[in-house]
């Protein structure tokens, strides 16, 4: 099995192992002829309970009783010779062939041919789920979908959000990644983890088909956020920090869209961070082998959120219309964004983050116990996020440096409230610092109380409005002190000698914590 890697001024680590798939597995495949097995049975209800001829003649038949009161029983085959017994003897109410009835859920046993291929469906939990009707979107910015492949053909609610680069070069990895997470119920091929959902495709890598420029993902994610609140998935990577792209995922954030990408398919080269999967607010999504480990190939970081399946998993072809298979975490993380939409479709008032910790926190543990760097919270488990409570809401975000939020106001910023109150939640790695402003009128004095969810959960300081960024050694300089803590309770109080000024308040998990909730209570004297 090779793993190739498009590269281009961004190193994109999408993994199509095209070549080394285990398998083949093509319309024709004899995965097509499995479907629905009649079942061979026969229910009987008696007038009266058997005379002892009668039940002999039940027995030889290996019938067996289903309910003696009501006189049920269940013969194996079509019951011919016996039914016409029974009739003649005026002893049969009626007779019926079993009939397979549908759960609630049925709509989740798909007959579309490559269905049974599709391992991962049991191991997210979604075998025997029926996913939602058509809600909040899916959006791809990847290659372009290939809209003529008899997958997409004529799918509803499938969007172009600029125009889809044609096959041989467009289209190849995009549309591999749309089968995951959304191929439709139409008889042909796969069914994807949320096949009715409103998919959305900005193509990234016009002209080529392979080379995605930081640009064209920075207007694909821009496009994406501004189309309205949506599930986006980036199935790419580089190994350099790019800002351009954190700005755009920044926005994406703030304009209430989850992000959604691949940790990356550097595992077995050391696990250099790859970008944007290490970015805040990012749902970093690691892959899984059948046998429900992280795959090797699969980078490890701190930054990544939780695993989901991603080594031969069946996808569509866009270069000849057909099916194959292939590794990658670019197909774990389509499989935890089409969950997400899923998820926020049928929980509507959740915001981003509220799923993305939901589909966290739900994640099934995998070996070593507790988050660890392959696979972070664990495995995705669907039902287990569907049913997960609602966590706490974390607003203003993203709020992690002074450029997101000068010139915003926030709750704590009036310059009349003598005291003032916000909640959030601060996380290692995924949300690493709220910054809030606030007001100290001339000669008077600011307190800031920080309580919160776990003892010595949060660290805060203060820090001048002229400075412009709060991370680092270089922000030292403008900080202008920090608060002490005492079990959960961190406070500070600054007094302003000076005329009125601004200043930026920040609260970070505590040295060690991985997240807190918190309140913070600031009052003016
Ligand atoms: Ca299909
Ligand atoms: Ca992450
Ligand atoms: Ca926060
Ligand atoms: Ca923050």
């Amino acid at each position: 099995m090779y793993r190739s890697r498009w590269t281009s001024g961004l190193l994109l680590t999408v993994a199509l192992s095209l070549a080394g798939a285990a398998a083949f597995v093509g319309p024709s495949s004899p995965a097509a002829s499995a479907g629905a097995v009649a079942s061979a049975a026969t229910l009987v209800q008696l007038t009266r309970q058997p005379q002892p001829l009668e039940r002999r003649l039940l027995a030889r038949a290996g019938a067996h009783v289903l309910d003696r009161e009501l006189r049920l029983w269940r013969l194996p085959g079509g019951g011919g010779a016996t039914i016409a017994a029974l009739r003649g003897r005026a002893a049969l109410a009626f007779a019926q062939r079993e009939r397979s009835y549908r759960v609630a859920a049925a709509t989740a046993d798909f007959t579309d041919p490559l269905v049974p291929s599709e391992w991962w469906r049991a191991a997210i939990g979604i075998a025997g789920l029926a996913p939602p009707g058509p809600g909040v979107p899916l959006t791809l910015v990847d290659s372009g979908v290939s809209f003529t492949h008899p997958e997409f053909a004529g799918r509803p609610n499938l969007v172009a959000l600029n125009a889809q680069e044609p096959a041989p070069l467009g289209g190849v990895h995009g549309t591999a990644v749309a089968s995951v997470a959304a191929a439709p119920v139409n008889g042909v091929g796969l069914v994807g983890v949320y096949p009715e959902a409103v998919l959305r495709s900005y193509d990234a890598a016009i002209g080529d088909g392979t080379r995605l420029e930081s640009s064209e993902i920075v207007e694909g994610i821009l496009a994406a956020a501004r189309a309205g609140k949506s599930v986006i998935n980036l199935s790419l990577g580089a190994e350099s920090k790019d800002a351009a792209i954190e700005t755009a995922v920044g926005e994406a954030v703030r304009l209430g869209s989850l992000i959604v990408a691949a940790s990356g398919n550097s595992g077995e080269q050391g696990s250099p961070l790859t970008y944007p999967a290490v970015l805040a607010h990012v749902l970093t999504v690691a892959a899984t082998t059948p046998e429900g480990r992280v795959a090797s190939f699969s980078s490890r970081s701190a930054y990544v959120d939780l695993a989901a399946p991603g080594v031969d998993i069946p996808i569509a072809s866009a270069g000849d219309g057909g099916y194959t298979t292939s590794s990658g975490t670019s197909f774990a993380s389509p499989i935890v964004a089409a969950a997400a939409a899923w998820l926020w479709t049928v929980r509507p008032e959740l915001d981003a983050g509220q799923v993305a910790e939901i589909l966290r926190r739900s994640a099934r543990d995998l070996e070593p116990a507790g988050i660890d760097p392959a696979s972070g919270y664990g495995l995705l488990d669907v039902p287990a996020a569907l049913a997960y409570p609602t966590p706490a809401s974390d607003p203003g975000e993203p709020n992690d440096d002074v450029a997101q939020v000068r010139g915003r106001i926030s709750a704590l910023s009036t310059r009349t409230r003598p005291t003032s109150s916000v909640t959030g939640t601060v996380t290692a790695y995924e949300d690493p610092r709220d910054v809030h402003r606030v007001w100290v009128p001339a000669g008077r004095s600011l307190t800031a109380v920080a309580t919160s969810s776990v003892g010595a959960g949060v660290a805060m300081a203060l820090f001048r409005e002229s400075a412009t960024t709060v991370v680092g050694q270089g922000a030292r300089f403008d900080r202008v002190l920090r608060a002490t803590g005492s079990g959960n309770r961190s406070s500070l109080s600054f007094t302003n000698a000076k005329q009125g000024r601004w200043l930026f308040l920040t609260v970070a998990p505590a040295r060690g914590v991985r997240s807190a909730a918190y309140t913070l209570r600031t009052t003016v004297r």
